[in-house]
């Protein structure tokens, strides 16, 4: 049924690999949601309904498409079809509150946003600012009647040249407001390709895939190297560990990924289920789990290892570069570390002030290059200029050392950020908010160590009497960010601790609440 141009070089696109995989390999299941599989046919069929409809609501080449929903198959749709069309799709956390919404939707000029019913009443409250915004196209009936919409225009979709945006993903900095990774299409595929030559994923790898899709590892890591190796995947609205237990019992998996949140919650599954002895364990057919978007702490990496006799992969990736360091698919996967380059890819550590590589060992901030990085912040020249050197080497502003065998082993960050969960949290961003709240006179959001989630958001504040609650101080947060965002731990001082510069002593506050 698609008219899309078929082509007998190279695949040079993620598109020409779908392409490519509908016409070689038509009934082979690319996907199973809700039971369903649905083949590479199929999928590239239905992608070019949505990205021929995008023609027709007169999208332009370059134009963005916001993604603001949760997984689900019209999400790969949508991310398909809308490259197809010569869209740029911007990926959006489904559970963003207006004030993040809106500033991604303004910052990339979105003209187009698919999202979910239950997305849809958060986009509402804030539609009328959002000049730029035309569509919006919300799964259910007002979907339907986008694909089948009639107009003068009838466009024809293909696949777009290697060079142009594909993906904007908005990973953020020291303002406290995200910018805009733009990822090329030739950024994805060549990274989608050495990852896949590095776990050596193949036609015959079945994926299980309870990542969200707005991220890059779930969609540039999951989705893109299912497609490269012409493989299966099975994608869920979400991880869920008793679910990931049974599926993975199950037989039909070769391979898992996961942030370490998923693998600690995997081995107190089977605490409680009262599962000890490992033969009861077996999970057939698994070859691979992979641990990325968070340091997996070694403690975890032995108790998997124990629990279900399978070694954790640990690899290292970010937004603007996607994936960067592995461990060995053979060889030692050695705890604590990321390994090294992905094939086709470098990656080395400079020292902060000289910027000249450190010796074996010593501290200094990881600087990767290759195909695989990305063009730039979208509409932000000089923060882009900031970020790489002449020779084209990117600051990741992950802090590293590496050993004599060039496993690198990452030690922190140059740039101040708390992950939980594998979901990034900038603390100016959530102080920004908490500086509104009434009688609040100064406040210091930080990152402590937390058992399920890796690191925990928390927030030191100095307030009027009367103090508010640490409840009212979460709700507040709750109101005006992603939950996830919102400090689980709220600490109140007499004054917080500043340097001789008047800044806070950020480690000082870990440091001293530790104890409690
Ligand atoms: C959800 N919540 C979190 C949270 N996730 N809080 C802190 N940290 C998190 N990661 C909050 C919700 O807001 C909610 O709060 C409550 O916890 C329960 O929500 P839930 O939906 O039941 O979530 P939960 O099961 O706890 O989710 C944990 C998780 C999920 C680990 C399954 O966070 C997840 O899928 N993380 C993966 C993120 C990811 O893909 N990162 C990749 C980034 S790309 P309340 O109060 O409202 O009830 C990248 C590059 C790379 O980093 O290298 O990959
Ligand atoms: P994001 O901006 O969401 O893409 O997050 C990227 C950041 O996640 C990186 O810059 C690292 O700080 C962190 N990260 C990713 N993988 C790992 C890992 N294996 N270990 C430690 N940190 C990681």
């Amino acid at each position: 049924m698609n008219n899309v141009n078929d082509t007998n070089s190279e695949p040079a696109t993620m598109i020409q690999v779908l392409i490519e995989n509908a016409r070689t390999v038509p009934d082979r299941t690319a996907i199973i949601w809700e039971g369903e599989a649905v083949t590479y046919r199929e999928m590239l069929d239905l992608a070019t309904s949505f990205g021929r409809a995008l023609l027709r609501a007169m999208l332009g080449a370059g134009d963005r498409v916001a993604l603001y929903m949760d997984n689900s198959l019209s999400y790969l749709v949508a991310y398909f079809g809308t490259l197809l069309a010569h869209g740029v799709v911007v990926l959006i956390n489904s559970t963003y509150r207006q004030t993040e919404l809106a500033h991604i939707i303004k910052d990339s000029g979105a003209r187009f946003c698919v999202t979910g019913e239950r997305q849809l009443p958060e986009l509402e409250l804030i539609r009328n600012r959002l000049v730029d915004l035309q569509t919006v196209i919300t799964l259910g009936p007002s979907w339907d009647k986008f694909i089948s919409g009639q107009s003068m225009r009838e466009g024809t979709v293909s696949s777009p040249p290697p060079d142009a945006p594909a993906v904007i993903g908005y990973t953020s900095g020291t303002t406290g407001r995200s910018k805009g990774a733009v990822l090329l299409h030739r950024n994805i595929l060549a990274n989608a390709r050495n990852v896949c030559q590095a776990w050596e994923w193949s036609a015959t790898d079945h994926l299980l895939l309870m990542l969200p899709l707005f991220h890059v590892h779930g969609l540039l890591v999951g989705i893109s190297g299912t497609l490269v190796a012409a493989a299966s995947c099975e994608l869920h609205a979400g991880f869920a560990a008793g679910v990931a237990f049974d599926r993975l019992q199950s037989g039909a998996f070769t391979l898992f990924f996961g942030v370490p949140t998923m693998y600690s919650r995997l081995i107190s599954e089977i605490e409680e289920r009262h599962l000890s002895a490992r033969a009861t364990l077996e999970l057939p057919g698994m070859r691979l789990f992979v641990s990325g978007s968070a340091a997996l702490s070694p403690k975890t990496f032995a108790a998997f290892q124990d629990t279900f006799g399978h070694t954790i992969l640990e690899r290292y990736g970010m937004t603007e570069t996607l994936m960067n360091l592995t461990n060995p698919l053979h060889g030692e996967r050695r705890p604590g570390t990321v390994g090294r380059p992905f094939p086709n890819q470098e990656a080395r550590i400079v020292d902060l002030h000289s910027r000249q590589p450190v010796q074996v060992g010593d501290i200094g901030e990881i600087e990767v290059r290759g195909p695989h990085v990305f063009a730039g912040y979208f509409g932000q020249p000089e923060t882009t200029a900031a970020s790489f050197d002449a020779e084209g080497w990117f600051r990741t502003g992950d802090l590293g050392s590496i050993s004599s065998d060039g496993y690198v082993t990452i030690c922190g960050r140059a740039k101040e950020l708390i992950i939980t969960g594998g979901l990034n949290v900038y603390p100016r961003e959530v102080e920004e908010v908490l500086q509104q709240y009434a009688g609040v006179r100064e406040v210091a959001v930080f990152g402590m160590p937390d058992p399920d989630y890796g690191e925990r958001v928390c927030a030191a504040l100095v307030c009027d009497d009367p103090q508010p609650t640490p409840e009212d101080v979460i709700q507040h947060c709750k109101a005006h960010l992603a939950s996830f965002k919102k400090p689980r731990t709220v600490f109140f001082m007499d004054s917080l601790p500043r340097n001789a510069m008047g800044k806070v002593v950020k480690g000082e506050l870990a440091e001293k609440f530790k104890a409690r």
